[in-house]
């Protein structure tokens, strides 16, 4: 369970590239999530890279977390991207309380939820310790839909939810907005403040994808305290401008 409240930062993968996860996980980075949903990471190139970071995957050593985004929240996906060592998932697309419970029955083992057991490879959960495999995983819940928004309060009350996570393309275009207006409602009630609130009154986090640097600041404001500031596409974009930029 993640109880620190000071910002963690970290950045999302899109290129299945197990040495560049390796690298920006030695950054400075706090946490890395390897994206199956859009991005190119895949069963094969997920195991791949935990293979390659093994137990430094939770942060054990210093380095950053790595978490993984299923393609969906499926119970065959989530189970598998634990069984092969990842520290966490955060799963998108969560529809309502209802999805929320399923993502819980899907990432513990009995009693907090069925999980099937066989970890190849989990840092966590060794054959005669389920109990040290439910405790040492993050599980992060996608706010990005309305439905998702209605019942916010109950899905962040439920027993196993670590975190919130909102994902503010989804939810401003699923809402008739954008990103830059949803950051800048300050209106009673408004859907950033909905979220932060639901993640104070049940104890958890509030994750965020700011996408960019600069909006990293402005979702730690509504309260967020895990937040996403780019992805491995854009730092290499950034690291190469930065480069020519300084001859
Ligand atoms: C969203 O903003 O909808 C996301 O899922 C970010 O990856
Ligand atoms: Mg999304």
């Amino acid at each position: 369970m993640v109880t620190a409240t000071a910002p963690e930062y970290g950045a999302f993968s899109f290129i299945d590239s197990p040495a560049l996860v390796e690298t920006l996980g030695r950054s400075g980075l706090e946490w890395v999530c390897l994206d199956a949903q859009h991005g190119r990471w895949d069963d094969r190139s997920i195991l791949a890279a935990l293979d390659l970071l093994g137990p430094s995957a939770t942060g054990r050593d210093g380095a950053a977390r790595v978490l993984v985004r299923p393609r969906a929240a499926d119970f065959g996906l989530i189970g598998r991207a634990l069984d092969a060592g990842a520290a966490g998932v955060i799963v998108p697309m969560v529809d309502g309380v209802e999805d929320a419970r399923r993502v819980i029955g899907a990432s513990y083992y009995p009693p907090l939820g069925h999980r099937s057991f066989g970890p190849i490879r989990s840092p966590f959960g060794a054959a005669d310790d389920v109990a040290a495999a439910n405790g040492g995983i993050v599980v992060a819940l996608m706010i990005e839909t309305p439905g998702a928004l209605a019942e916010v309060d109950e899905i962040a009350a439920l027993d196993g939810v670590d975190m919130l996570f909102v994902g503010p393309f989804d939810l401003s275009a699923s809402l008739g907005t954008t990103v830059d207006a949803l950051l800048d409602d300050d209106s009673e009630g408004n859907p950033l403040s909905r979220v932060a609130a639901a993640s104070r009154a049940a104890g958890i986090r509030f994750g965020a994808f700011a996408g960019r640097p600069d909006r990293a600041p402005r979702f730690v404001d509504h309260g967020a305290d895990f937040v996403s500031v780019s992805s491995d596409l854009d730092l290499l974009g950034l690291g190469a401008a930065t480069a020519l930029g300084s001859l």
